[in-house]
């Protein structure tokens, strides 16, 4: 009797975690300054969805004149320019979906936010502040940690 009382109330406990719901967060931004000033730099970061789906439609960077969603594609094509034809290309995107309970990694070779005209004051090892904005009007803020042009990628 006591066992099954025992096991019983492991069952529950497992079962209330189940049911419990994640937090939508963001982790792990940062960004990428330009080799060269006056290119643009770009931001990366992880997004992680609640119970509910989230719709990210822009990142506001006080730090930069202007942002944009990218995604970066393999460009198969034109392959006589290039030392063995493998050129990336990127392109705006509207909108990055988040399903619910999923997460959504920005990383170099695919999505990322573009930032044009980065304030010269800003240095490799400072942080600074990034502000998504979701459709359904919900805002995050996380603060960034600014890496040089040549720095490896974080992880
Ligand atoms: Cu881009």
């Amino acid at each position: 009797m006591r066992m099954f009382w025992g096991a019983a109330a492991l069952v529950m406990v497992a079962g209330c975690q189940a049911a419990k719901p994640a937090d939508p967060a963001v982790e792990k931004a940062w960004v990428r300054l330009p080799a060269v000033q006056g290119n643009p730099g770009a931001a990366f970061l992880t997004i992680r969805a609640g119970n509910k789906p989230l719709t990210l439609l822009s990142v506001s960077a006080p730090f930069a004149t202007r942002t944009e969603l990218h995604e970066s594609m393999a460009a198969d094509h034109g392959s006589s320019s290039g030392a063995g034809g493998h050129m990336m290309t990127m392109a705006p995107v509207k909108q990055i979906d988040v399903p619910a309970g999923e997460t959504v990694k920005l990383a170099p070779g695919g999505k990322h936010v573009m930032l044009y005209d980065v304030a010269p004051g800003v240095q490799p090892g400072a942080k600074v502040p990034l502000t998504l904005v979701f459709a359904d009007g919900s805002r995050m803020e996380t603060q960034a940690i600014t890496l040089a042009a040549g720095d490896a990628a974080p992880e």
